[in-house]
């Protein structure tokens, strides 16, 4: 056992509670034992390269290159995006892939290319394969975006599965995103960084990882182009990364690396070059358009694990309500089911639940349920019973259905990797949306069982359906939380069909976005779980899912009013905006942090709240872009390098620039503008970019930079929408749009596109119609101008 595992166990025996600690050493051993019987130790290995090219075969989008010891198939779709797999791989079954695979491009072609190599040619990029095997990435002018050296496999001389490396090169200025939640980031410094959801046992910092949700996604930022690659295999690995450097004029560039080792699965992947905003269009198109959540998840929720029971949660909303402070939902966690179960009530402590969330839904307040994966093992148990009976549960080798152990004690788990489970599973939701929930929150599904030592999830020799191939954890693990989601998802879009699902989940992998979103899990409490929050929100929305956000305050223990504060004021900006905390730590109600405080974060509240169309209009534009709402500077300038390592701000959409307070004592930060003109929206002083600005950062806001020539939806006092219009620099224009939707069902809201300019002295707003400009449909205040006229 090492130091980790001792930690972890020791968390478990807590978190369990006293008495237990016996059981999670037996948990331990047992899981051990079913791997014992379940899995072949490693024995000896044959390593293999693929040697040289002997012949091709021509085919749609591409072709097969043969190599003396591997071929490797290549395939350009019709939208640009290259696949190449290796022994035979080609793009499905996949779980990433949202359907049918994309059609090949027939005017990519495989032509030989200089000594004995092949290239492919297409719009957006060409592909070079060395003789060798090695695969050049290449912009249309000729660029090298990223070489991949010849793979190397290693394989069990008696058969089984192979392991293999793919080393690869990325430009000397080259930056590495992605990943899934990182807590390090969101840029990728040196080092390795595991491919295994995992939870990681105790409140994690930026220095834990893995954690949660893990992606063999990469997005690499440089000056050539952005392009992102996908290493489709769910299995377990490492990615070890180096950055570039450049060496000062002296031409002796070092370029970057990305080392991916994967214990087992098969050897392919996706790229995608372009702008990161086409980057991620092409992602969304491949994996899936992520999910719309309802207008009332873009506002503020509150959460805690241990309200311990109704008369609470109504002491908690009759405080936000008194003050005045703005909030749309409230989440029960694990404490409201009995002994822990899943899809249980305790009615001693919620005696009328479906009563409380009437009364709450009157206020505008919407209840989440916390849903755990793991079953616990209790005939009598509804959900118990009935998965027994339709055999749901994952088995070991021997065909024994496997064990863990979770909050209810003794637990067993559904395999969501089988079709009829995953409709089990979905018809579940029906005695929750019968007691009045309309959100879900989907913990422990790495999966976690708690052991004294080993790995707290399921053994890996676990069998698993994988759609009907067979095949066990190891495969498995990745995409567990991936398909409760699905299942979820499916099973509400029956129930409920005239609803938009929402559902967040602490674990996924690549696609969980067409169902939902994440949110940070157990974030420690301290400065550097805030640096961690903004990095996890970051990455994830570079993988392809939009909504996400922390555990506002941080999970354990107690934050100082300021942290708090300055945590309060990160989250109004970032999509899933959620107060939440553990039953040990402290209160993470606005109003226990003082006067001062609470004044600030009302003023938070009342502006995510002033911000809510705007909100409503990012989620729709994620929807049909790809693009997240929270986005790294660079996002529309990839270009400059400054950007690129900027990790303490961001972008909200096209419009607001948000520059979160990260460190305690500050009252003014410096802050890295892209190219153009900003406007500090508190004081509308007007700052020229690209460069360093130290604008003011009080205890009460952080701050937010509107792009001047920016139109954004906002609620007005009224409660109508309004446009809020920054006046564009003299001589040029801006726009925005706006989907108006404050629902949660399924009509498709029109867009408004908007433009504005300067007309003699004033700034006009037009709406562009397709017979014409038009008068805009909502009020419009121009901000930003005379004395907001730049100070430079
Ligand atoms: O369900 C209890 C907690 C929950 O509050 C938290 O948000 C999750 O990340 N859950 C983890 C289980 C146990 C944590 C020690």
């Amino acid at each position: 056992m090492d130091g980790r595992d001792l930690v972890r166990s020791m968390k478990s025996v807590s978190a369990l509670g006293t008495g237990h600690g016996l059981r999670t050493v037996r948990a331990a051993w047992r899981r051990k034992r079913v791997d014992a019987l379940g899995l072949a130790p490693r024995g000896a290995e044959r390593a293999r390269v693929p040697g040289h090219v002997q012949d091709v075969e021509p085919g749609p989008g591409g072709g097969l290159i043969r190599f003396a010891r591997s071929e490797l198939r290549i395939m350009v779709a019709v939208n640009g995006m290259v696949f190449w797999g290796w022994d035979g791989a080609g793009p499905e079954p996949s779980y990433a892939l949202a359907g049918a695979c994309p059609e090949p491009d027939p005017r990519a072609l495989l032509e030989p290319d200089k000594d004995g190599g092949w290239r492919v040619v297409a719009e957006r990029v060409t592909l070079v394969v060395s003789r060798h095997g090695a695969v050049e990435v290449q912009t249309p002018g000729g660029v090298t975006l990223r070489r991949e050296h010849p793979p190397r496999w290693w394989e069990p001389v008696g058969g089984g599965v192979a392991r293999w490396m793919q080393r690869s090169e990325v430009a000397a200025d080259a930056r590495f995103f992605g990943l899934g939640g990182r807590a390090s980031g969101p840029r990728l410094r040196a080092g390795t960084y595991r491919l295994w959801n995992t939870d990681p046992g105790r409140p994690f910092g930026p220095g834990d990882d893995p954690l949660y949700i893990t992606m063999p996604v990469q997005v690499v930022v440089a000056d050539a182009a952005t392009h992102l690659i996908f290493y489709d295999t769910s299995w377990d690995g490492s990615v070890k990364l180096s950055e570039g450097e450049e060496g000062a004029g002296s031409g002796h560039d070092l370029v970057g690396t990305s080392e991916l080792r994967m214990d087992g699965g098969p050897l392919r992947c996706w790229v995608m070059v372009g702008t990161p905003a086409r980057v991620l269009l092409s992602w969304a198109s491949l994996t899936g358009a992520p999910a719309l959540p309802p207008a009332w998840a873009l506002g503020h929720h509150h959460a805690r694990w241990g309200f311990g029971g109704e008369q609470e949660v109504r002491r908690i909303v009759a405080g936000y309500l008194e003050r005045g402070l703005p909030l749309d939902a409230v989440h029960l966690d694990i404490d409201h089911y009995d002994g822990q179960r899943v899809f249980t009530v305790d009615h001693a402590r919620f005696p009328k639940l479906s009563g409380l969330a009437e009364e709450l839904r009157r206020e505008g307040i919407h209840l989440v349920s916390i849903v755990d994966p793991a079953v616990a093992v209790e005939p009598g148990n509804a959900v118990y019973d009935s998965g027994s009976a339709e055999d749901v549960f994952v088995r070991d080798v021997p065909g024994q259905v496997v064990r863990g152990l979770v909050w209810p004690g003794e637990s067993v788990f559904p395999d969501f990797t089988r079709a009829r489970v995953r409709a089990w599973w979905g018809r579940q939701y029906e005695e929750r949306l019968a007691l009045g929930f309309s959100g879900f929150w989907h913990d422990m599904n790495e999966p976690t069982s708690f052991v004294a030592f080993g790995e707290s999830t399921l053994p890996r020799s676990a069998r698993h359906d994988l759609e009907e191939r067979g095949g066990d954890h190891r495969e498995a693990h990745n995409v567990y939380a991936l398909g409760m989601a699905r299942a979820a998802y499916e099973g509400l879009r029956e129930l409920c069909p005239e609803q938009r699902p929402f559902l967040f989940s602490r674990s996924g992998w690549a696609g969980m976005q067409r169902y939902g979103g994440a949110w940070s899990g157990d974030v420690a409490t301290g400065w550097p779980g805030l640096r961690a929050s903004l990095s996890l929100v970051m990455g994830l929305g570079l993988c392809g899912v939009p909504y996400s956000g922390p555990d506002v305050g941080g999970f354990d223990g107690d934050p100082s009013p300021e942290l708090y504060l300055r945590w309060f004021q990160l989250g109004a900006y970032l999509p899933l905006f959620r107060t939440h905390a553990s039953i040990r730590a402290g209160r993470r109600e606005p109003w226990e942090f003082g006067p001062e405080a609470l004044a600030h974060a009302r003023e938070a509240l009342v502006e995510r709240r002033r911000l809510l169309p705007y909100f409503v209009t990012l989620a729709h534009l994620a929807r049909r872009t790809g693009a997240p709402y929270v986005r790294p500077l660079w996002w529309g300038a990839p270009e400059d390098r400054a950007l690129r390592d900027c990790e303490d701000a961001f972008l909200l959409g096209d419009a607001l620039l948000v520059a979160p307070v990260l460190d305690p004592g500050v009252d003014r930060r410096v802050v890295q503008l892209p190219r153009g003109r900003w406007y500090d929206t508190a004081t509308e002083k007007a700052y020229e970019g690209p460069g360093r600005v130290l604008v003011d950062a009080p205890l009460a806001r952080v701050p937010v930079l509107a792009r001047a020539g920016a139109v954004l939806p906002v609620r007005g006092k009224d409660g109508d929408m309004e446009l809020e219009v920054w006046a564009p620099a003299r001589g040029r224009t801006g726009s925005g749009l706006v989907v108006s939707d404050g629902g949660a069902g399924w009509d498709e809201p029109e867009i408004e596109r908007y433009v504005t300019r300067w007309q003699g002295p004033r700034v006009v707003v037009e709406r562009e119609r397709e017979d014409g400009p038009a008068e805009p449909s909502h009020r419009v205040r121009v901000r930003g101008l005379p004395e907001g006229l730049p100070q430079t």
